[in-house]
């Protein structure tokens, strides 16, 4: 850790967010070390991503003496699913996957889907929580296709590059147009003016 930044705290157990996060940051020249903390969060069933990023962020208030965040997203099949999985987007990883997901759609013409991000910071020096959102929207591939990155990536084919999977882009490609690095656009814009 460099003795002149500050740490930043990034509380996930997903080491596929905390690398994709940790490689945008390490390229903004702010002054701040990025690090990440394991530490249990209470995680709430709630219906938006913001109330679950919300009680998670306050759930660890005591514990910190230093800014931290945490982040929450979903991905939703707006056409046809009517936005599921959204909030049970972990369990219905867990459970029925790409595989079950491309079941449901089936032969479904031109289906639709999103990923929204909220990043809920604590910033220590005013004792103040701040919310930073960030959304892609696209469509949903017949069939999963690459092998980079995580969760839903196989299958979502962003509006901006409509030949390719989120699993067939670099981390840095990802990252431009993600809704991961949409809303870290702006925690970094944030911490940008607070120094
Ligand atoms: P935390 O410890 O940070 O909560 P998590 O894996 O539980 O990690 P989320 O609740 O934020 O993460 O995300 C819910 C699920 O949505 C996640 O398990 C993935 O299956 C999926 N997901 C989130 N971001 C994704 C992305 O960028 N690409 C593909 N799938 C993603």
């Amino acid at each position: 850790m460099n003795d002149n930044k500050k740490p930043l705290y990034f509380i996930t157990g997903n080491d596929h967010k905390f690398d994709e996060v940790y490689k945008s940051f390490r390229e903004e020249n702010i002054n701040f070390d990025l690090l990440q903390s394991k530490i249990e969060t209470l995680e709430i069933q709630a219906n938006t991503i913001k109330e679950v990023a919300e009680f998670k962020i306050k759930s660890v208030k005591e514990i910190f003496k230093d800014s931290y965040f945490v982040e929450d997203a979903g991905f939703f099949v707006e056409d046809p699913l009517n936005g599921f999985p959204g909030v049970y987007s972990s369990y219905a990883f867990k459970t029925i996957g790409n595989d079950g997901i491309l079941k449901m759609i089936d032969d479904y013409q031109s289906p639709r889907a999103r990923f929204e991000a909220i990043i809920a910071l604590y910033y220590k020096p005013t004792n103040s929580i701040h919310y930073f959102r960030g959304e892609v929207k696209g469509s949903v591939s017949k069939l999963k296709r690459g092998t980079a990155g995580f969760g839903f990536d196989p299958i979502f084919i962003p509006d901006e590059i409509p030949n390719k999977t989120f699993s067939e882009l670099s981390t840095k490609e990802k990252n431009q147009i993600s809704h991961r690095g949409r809303a870290l656009a702006k925690l970094i814009e944030f911490l940008r003016t607070q120094v």
